[in-house]
């Protein structure tokens, strides 16, 4: 149950200011405390508060002088913040700011020089190497990880990492170092009592995101602290437009678990206060906290707003005359903890030490135009390496796909106690205790890719997600940040959209958008495809090449049961993201059936199989349209005396153009076949690359085969007519060998 719930949430602390303590016999001069504090913690803190808001100055200074190119600000925030990290600490708990948090960052121990460097975007920049604009936090050093730009990204990411956090706690040998795999290049550290802490503006509540991590951190209970900024709007929207009533405390006041505090963020005891007792609630293991704080927000959104334009002049005023650092400066001197003096001393040497540091950072060199090319995927452990180069260890008879998948998931899981498997129905059953009944089979998936994996690794290993798509790839995201090896589930790819945020913006992107400080080797295995004969419009899509368009992802795309075991095998030990996509007709086909390889047989990525030789015509394709165009070939060949090679790509990211144009140079004719539509699929790319790279070899134009540009329709005879059939490219192979 929520531990402290009052209607609205709000609950105010009293301060504690004895100035003397009198025992019976002794009389004991203690000095002076405020919530706890001494008054020289309260200058340290009042000094960071003050060291922030001459940062941000000093960065629209430089904007103004066009030396940084983008400015948001930390001013008004800064009280809620320095209680937020006076609370918590450093390289110890984890954290999952946004990038109004530069007091916190800055009281976790981020320099001065390190902030600015990322202003002008330098190469020595810790955060990003002059990747990402000002205010993105990142820092290994300190465990902050690496921000993005995108509002709400970072609710789901904190949740997986707190759940990482919980496992390495209840699986202690599961941290060791390995080589030969990802977890030779992942350092993982964990501590039992640790918090995560994740910040946002009130406005970025309203992103679904928010809501499916608040249910996860209420129903796992996890270590999780929120803290929402509510500096009333949302760069000019105004807060009751945003969220209904105004107040999102009251809105998430009955999450259960929970503990809630609502401030006065601007001032800095009560904020403190109310910081004390959340980080105490979430580090007793009781269950999340979440801190909502009415801060101000004088500066504008950023520099490229201006709220004149929005917000009177009045109600400016009256929020100037909350700014935090002025009240606290006030109140340190009413109390004689500041005078004139020391207050203008502080400041002198504080504007000195920010000066140092804007002019070390304008001196500091740039990032090498050509190093873009640096940190897009592990520069440790290609899964192209040789060492993915093996021979399967055949036993016992022919298996399916799914089988075979399946007996993946398991030998790696013996392997490597990082991995963990959830999605939505993946567990064989959710209640524990059931399984105890030796009858009930479970479910497994709804392909029953995951059967048996849950009752042989438990539920801590295997387990159901919400049925929420961001919720498993952006947990997921906060797991492998980790160090963790999430092997998650989307149930098909026709409902993978939801979590398209996590998957664009975040999953492949975190290694290089913070220079290889963190990286997100997970794996996510989606059912893809048609030919389902009534798997209709929401059952059968297709849509590959979204992903390959996107750097920092591989994509996987196996034709049948062996390769599919092998390119899983590569997958879970590889340091890179990977979309493994697997076709659902597939599965359970006759089609490319093979006995067990062993648990040790990996295939390298970008690497093709060449499954029929042929001297007339190539063709190039993956999945499902392998066995519709090694029909085509074998009818063209026997009735024609048509020699056709069969290619297949396997994998889409990285892929293997080597084969395609040693197979051209021999064949100059060249049809690309793919399950997915024909205007933008994955063969304009492959066609392009040929028209350019080999045309002094080419005979006749790239020929495609591809689905019709429509969606897949219910009725088979509608179906068969839009994607393409073995018919389909029995003709395009006759035509091109005529040309
Ligand atoms: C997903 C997404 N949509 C839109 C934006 C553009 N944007 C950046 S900040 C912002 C407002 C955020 O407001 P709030 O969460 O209240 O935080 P504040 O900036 O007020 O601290 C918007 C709309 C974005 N970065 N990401």
């Amino acid at each position: 149950m929520a531990s402290n719930q009052s209607g609205s949430g709000i609950r105010r602390g009293k301060r504690e200011m004895a100035s003397k303590v009198m025992h019976s016999d002794v009389d004991v001069t203690v000095e002076k405390r405020y919530e706890g504090l001494l008054p020289q913690q309260l200058l340290d803190l009042y000094r960071l508060m003050y060291l922030s808001r001459r940062i941000d100055d000093r960065e629209i200074l430089l904007k103004r002088q066009q030396k940084v190119y983008f400015q948001i600000s930390c001013a008004g925030h800064e009280a809620l913040l320095v209680a937020a990290a006076a609370n918590l600490r450093s390289a110890y708990d984890w954290f999952f700011p946004y990038y109004r948090d530069r007091a916190l960052c800055l009281a976790l121990g981020v320099t001065p020089e390190a902030m600015l460097l990322q202003a002008v975007g330098a190469k020595d920049d810790p955060a990003s190497g002059g990747r990402q604009m000002p205010s993105h936090w990142g820092s290994r050093e300190h465990n902050i990880v690496t921000v993005s730009s995108p509002t709400g990204t970072q609710f789901l990411q904190a949740v997986g990492c707190a759940e990482a956090g919980r496992y390495f706690t209840h699986h202690p040998a599961a941290d060791a170092k390995v080589d030969g795999d990802y977890r030779e290049f992942k350092d993982v550290q964990h501590h039992a009592d640790e918090v995560t802490y994740v910040s946002a503006g009130e406005g970025t509540t309203s992103q679904g995101e928010f809501w499916e991590s608040m249910n996860t951190a209420s129903i796992r209970r996890l270590p999780i602290l929120y803290v929402i900024e509510d500096n009333g709007y949302a760069i000019s929207v105004p807060v009751r437009y945003q969220t209904p009533g105004g107040n999102i405390s009251r809105l998430v006041a009955n999450f259960p678990n929970f503990h809630f505090e609502e401030c006065d963020g601007t001032d800095l005891l009560e904020s403190y206060a109310a910081m004390r007792r959340a980080v105490e609630h979430v580090r007793l293991g009781n269950g999340p906290a979440l801190v909502h704080g009415h801060v101000i927000r004088p500066y504008s959104h950023s520099l490229s707003d201006d709220e004149k334009l929005y917000r009177p002049e009045v109600e400016r005023k009256k929020d100037a005359e909350r700014d935090p650092i002025a009240r606290f400066q006030k109140f340190l001197i009413a109390e004689g903890i500041l005078d004139a003096v020391g207050a203008q001393n502080l400041q002198r040497e504080v504007d000195a030490e920010v000066q140092t540091a804007a002019d070390n950072a304008l001196d500091a060199p740039f990032p090498e135009p050509s190093s873009y090319t640096r940190h897009v995927y592990s520069e440790n452990l290609s899964p192209t390496a040789k060492s993915f180069d093996s021979l399967p260890v055949p036993e016992g008879g022919d298996r399916t796909m799914a089988d075979l998948i399946n007996k993946c998931l398991r030998d790696e899981m013996r392997r490597d106690e990082r991995i963990v498997i959830f999605g939505e129905d993946v567990a064989d059953c959710a209640n524990d205790e059931y399984l105890e009944d030796k009858k009930l089979k479970g479910k497994g998936g709804v392909f029953k890719l995951t059967t048996g994996l849950q009752r042989e690794f438990g539920s801590d290993r295997v387990f159901n997600s919400p049925l929420a798509e961001a919720n498993i790839v952006g947990r997921a995201v906060g797991m492998a940040t980790r160090g963790l090896k999430p092997v998650v589930e989307i149930q098909f790819f026709d409902y993978i959209w939801p979590a398209m945020h996590q998957l664009r913006n975040e999953l492949p992107l975190i290694r290089w958008r913070s220079n290889d400080a963190f990286s997100c080797p997970a794996v996510v295995r989606v059912a893809i495809g048609g030919y389902l004969t009534g798997g209709a419009v929401y059952h059968s899509q297709c849509g590959e090449s979204i992903f390959t368009h996107t750097p920092g992802m591989h994509v996987v795309f196996p034709s049948n049961a062996l390769d599919a075991a092998g390119l899983l095998h590569t997958a879970m030990r590889c340091d890179d993201p990977v979309l493994f996509l697997e076709h659902k007709r597939l599965y359970r086909e006759p089609f490319g059936r093979a006995p067990y390889p062993g648990p040790d047989y990996t295939i390298p990525f970008g690497k093709a199989r060449i499954w029929k030789e042929g001297t007339d015509v190539t063709v190039v394709t993956y999945g499902a349209t392998v066995p519709r165009s090694l029909q085509a070939a074998q009818r063209l060949e026997r009735e024609h005396g048509i020699s056709v090679e069969v290619l297949d790509l396997r994998t889409l990211n990285p892929y293997d153009f080597d084969a395609i144009a040693k197979s051209v140079r021999k064949t100059s004719r060249v049809l690309i076949v793919h399950e997915d539509m024909l205007s933008w699929g994955y063969g304009a790319e492959i066609a392009a690359r040929i028209g350019s790279a080999l045309f002094d070899h080419l005979d006749a134009p790239v020929q495609r085969v591809a689905a019709k540009d429509t969606f897949v329709a219910y009725q088979p005879q509608v179906e068969d007519a839009i994607l393409p059939q073995a018919d389909d490219i029995f003709a395009a192979i006759q035509k091109l060998n005529a040309y």
